[in-house]
């Protein structure tokens, strides 16, 4: 993999939702033909991105499992039996240890996710000292702690934290078939609080959770009407976990998981695409086929939270072979 940068990476500009997307109008892009939908969402990227760079983030689980809340598609989720075990928050040296090792192969930005519902204000002092660490190594930071309340993102911020990923997962009429312990306006809060606190926002949302193509449409709606929109935008794909309600979801084909990443590139022409979980079940040529449809960032590292993720040498064979650079990005 090059790793030399066409150019330096630019912080990016908040952009203002420039247009009021119905899910109607998202139904019709998915039902052009395929082809015309890829082709104009390949367009619209090179519009706005240097279109051979990619994103690099690496991810670690620091609090593992015994979450109490009851999403169908988390294999944390203390509900169900799913062989995770409850861990405790790991250390500040273990993960500096971590994140240093992401960095020399190659990432940007380290992300770090907890299973709580939400922080604690304790432990929001102790993922401070955490963030500061990582902060100081020189890559951008990421933190997925789940709902925060009023200061936390500011002291999140304070800490040197760049970006609060929070998704908002499916369509908001079917958010509640799919996590009952909290409702979709509560991650709306979040995500306000996250913005006003001046922290970059990493919203997006999952399919294959046996959702209609209408209901596709409405998580893809809802993200980009968040005013500004996201910055960065993981659309994954349903890793099916044994144990969780979600283990025998139908499988998507990966045409739909094409038009999903061109749809969300057509209506966020801005924000940064993640191609995120599910590139295992992705092979090369498909990913190719994203990476044409707009997506500009993946999870890099042989680990998601708990599950397997592509090896670092595969993907950067895969990023040789496609004439991909990974993005460089000079800390302020
Ligand atoms: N607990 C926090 C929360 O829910 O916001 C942060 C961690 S949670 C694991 C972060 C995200 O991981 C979820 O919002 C969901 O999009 C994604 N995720 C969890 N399990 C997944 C699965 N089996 N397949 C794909 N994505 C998954
Ligand atoms: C996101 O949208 N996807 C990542 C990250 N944000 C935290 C998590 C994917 C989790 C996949 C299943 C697992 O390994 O737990
Ligand atoms: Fe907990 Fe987050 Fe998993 Fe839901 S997605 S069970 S909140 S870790």
């Amino acid at each position: 993999m090059t790793t030399q940068p066409l150019k330096p990476h630019q912080t990016p500009k908040l952009h203002a939702q420039t247009q009021y997307w119905r899910v109607c109008q998202l139904e019709e892009l998915f039902a052009l033909p395929f082809l015309d939908l890829v082709f104009r969402a390949a367009q619209v990227h090179r519009e706005h991105f240097n279109s051979r760079e990619i994103q690099l983030s690496s991810l670690l689980s620091i609090k593992t499992g015994g979450c109490p809340e009851n999403c169908a598609y988390c294999p944390q989720s203390a509900h169900h039996n799913t062989g995770v075990a409850k861990e405790e928050l790991l250390s500040v040296a273990y993960i500096v240890e971590k994140a240093k090792i992401a960095k020399s192969r190659g990432a940007t930005r380290f992300c770090m996710g907890a299973a709580w519902r939400g922080p604690k204000p304790r432990d929001i002092e102790k993922v401070s000292a955490i963030i500061r660490a990582v902060k100081d190594l020189g890559l951008e930071t990421c933190g997925t702690f789940g709902l925060l309340d009023e200061g936390m993102a500011e002291e999140l911020k304070a800490a040197g934290l760049d970006y609060y990923n929070h998704n908002l997962d499916t369509a908001p009429e079917k958010y509640n078939d799919i996590v009952s312990t909290r409702k979709h306006e509560d991650r709306l809060e979040t995500l306000g609080r996250v913005r006003k606190a001046g922290l970059k926002v990493c919203c997006g949302g999952i399919i294959g959770m046996n959702e209609s193509r209408k209901e596709r449409a409405g998580l893809i709606a809802s993200l980009a009407n968040l005013d500004p929109q996201p910055e960065s935008v993981p659309i994954n794909q349903l890793v099916k976990v044994a144990g969780t309600p979600l283990e025998n979801a139908e499988s998507l084909d990966w045409t739909e998981f094409v038009r999903t990443i061109a749809v969300a590139r057509i209506a966020m022409p801005n924000s940064y695409v993640r191609l995120s979980a599910g590139r295992k079940n992705l092979d090369e040529a498909a990913q190719a086929l994203c990476f044409l449809a707009g997506a500009n960032s993946i999870f890099y590292g042989d680990k998601l939270l708990v599950t397997a993720n592509p090896e670092e040498d595969g993907d950067r064979l895969l990023m040789d072979k496609l004439d991909l650079v990974a993005e460089s990005f000079q800390a302020a």
